[in-house]
């Protein structure tokens, strides 16, 4: 099967919610020798955009995105151990979470993944963490990276607020401060004076090198 064929197929076994479906042809994919990170990108990624155009005309409800996710998440936990290891050779710690309020956490998870790739320590908050954990986490653990990711307009302010925390300790320059999410901009990051923003999780992980120096 023709490489584009293949990621179309898992696109559609995400959009039906064919979890089965997703782990074969996840596993049909590394047969190939198919850059795992590129199924993700054009299958899984894609999936969940086609799920995404159907709830916002109204033919999927909720129950139906959620058991989209878990098709997505399904392919996910088969391609993952099979990422390719990259060793950067430097120490870069980061702190990672979805901000308070909001619990869409699988650009989130591709983040993290993308950033343990490349051999970055991750702490992961998980999702609807309270803003000073990042903070506190930050400073416990010496990170390099806040990462931040929300998907929903109501809770983007929590992020103003976490870098308006590291301000009023004096500590914003010991972290750079990463942004990313469905409304997310350059424009909201420049706005809030957020060290970097990202449209998907790979370019995250390069802008993450670029303000290392590591690029
Ligand atoms: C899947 C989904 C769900 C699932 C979430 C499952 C899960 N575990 O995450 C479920 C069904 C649970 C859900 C629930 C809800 N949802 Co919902 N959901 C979606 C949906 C369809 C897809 C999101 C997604 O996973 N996309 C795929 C991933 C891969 O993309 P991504 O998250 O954008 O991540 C990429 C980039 O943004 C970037 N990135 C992400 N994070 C970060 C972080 C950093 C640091 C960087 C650099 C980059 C980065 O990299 C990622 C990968 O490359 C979107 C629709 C949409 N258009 O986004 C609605 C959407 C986000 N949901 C929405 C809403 C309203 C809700 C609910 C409030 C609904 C309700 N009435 O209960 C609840 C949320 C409750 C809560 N408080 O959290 C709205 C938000 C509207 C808004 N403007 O705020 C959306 C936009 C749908 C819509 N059009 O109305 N949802």
């Amino acid at each position: 099967m023709d490489k584009m064929e293949l990621f179309s197929e898992i696109s559609e076994a995400v959009k039906e919610m064919e979890d089965e479906d997703v782990e074969d042809l996840c596993e049909k994919s590394l047969e190939e020798g198919i850059d795992p990170t590129e199924t993700i990108r054009e299958g899984l990624i894609k999936g969940m955009s086609l799920v995404s155009e159907l709830y916002e005309t109204g033919e999927y409800f909720l129950p139906e995105v959620l058991t989209a996710s878990f098709a997505l998440n399904a392919g996910l936990d088969i391609l993952k151990p099979h990422i390719k290891q990259e060793e950067t050779g430097a120490q870069v710690k980061v702190v990672i979470g979805v901000v308070e309020g909001d619990t869409h956490d699988i650009g989130k998870n591709l983040v993290k993944i993308m950033c343990e790739s490349v051999g970055f320590e991750v702490y992961d908050l998980g999702r609807d963490v309270p803003l000073d954990d990042f903070v506190n986490v930050a400073k416990e653990k010496n990170c390099d990276f806040i990462c931040m990711s929300t998907l929903m307009t109501t809770t983007m302010g929590g992020m103003r607020t976490v870098i308006d925390k590291l301000k009023e300790q004096g500590i914003r320059d010991q972290f750079k401060v990463i942004i990313g999410g469905g409304p997310i901009s350059q424009k909201f990051a420049d706005e809030i004076g957020a060290d970097g923003y990202s449209v998907d999780a790979a370019a995250a992980v390069k802008k993450m090198k670029e303000l290392k120096g590591i690029a």
